[in-house]
């Protein structure tokens, strides 16, 4: 899948463009959790795409993937899973890309997402939207108009919040 609206700068990708950032799940059960980020993606114009690979059921699968992803041009790979969470960390050992794993439910286990010399960004368990904003935050550093996207994002957002203490305070 690849969002849909044209991009608002000039430098942007075009709508056809091949995904910026790649988002895959450990199992169809992992959606939910996704659909936030995936919102946040939609809202930024970012292309992406959404896959199925499990660290598990389908390993060759998802490095195949991982590869794919990496030579395709994708800046940033998210990575949501429960359970034993291998994905994240097998995709990360798989590129040199970011990965930005996304906990799908509260495992200690949790942590073979991280194995030594294999970084892999964290976000809290089950915030996909931190996620996309995160992966939004690293295409902003190859991408302006994704840059100046998320400095308004978080204009709007620290002025709702001093729109509402100003409310409280007169
Ligand atoms: C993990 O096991 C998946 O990422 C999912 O969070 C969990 C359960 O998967 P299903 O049994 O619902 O397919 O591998």
């Amino acid at each position: 899948r690849v969002g849909e609206a044209a991009p608002t700068v000039s430098a942007s990708p075009s709508p056809k463009a091949a995904p910026l950032v790649a988002v895959t799940m450990g199992s169809d059960s992992d959606l939910p959790v996704l659909t936030a980020g995936l919102k946040i993606l939609d809202q930024f114009q970012v292309p992406y795409e959404v896959r199925i690979t499990s660290a598990h059921r389908t390993p060759h699968h998802m490095m195949k993937f991982a590869a794919e992803m990496a030579q395709g041009g994708v800046k940033v790979i998210i990575a949501a899973a429960g359970g034993a969470a291998h994905l994240p960390g097998m995709v990360a050992s798989e590129v040199h890309l970011p990965v930005i794993g996304v906990p799908v439910k509260a495992s200690p286990l949790l942590d073979r997402a991280n194995a030594r010399g294999i970084p892999c960004a964290t976000v809290g368990i089950g915030n996909s939207t931190n996620a996309a904003l995160l992966a939004i935050r690293i295409l902003g550093t190859t991408y302006p108009e994704y840059a100046a996207q998320m400095k308004a994002y978080q204009t709007k957002m620290k002025d709702e919040v001093l729109e509402k203490d100003e409310k409280l305070s007169s």
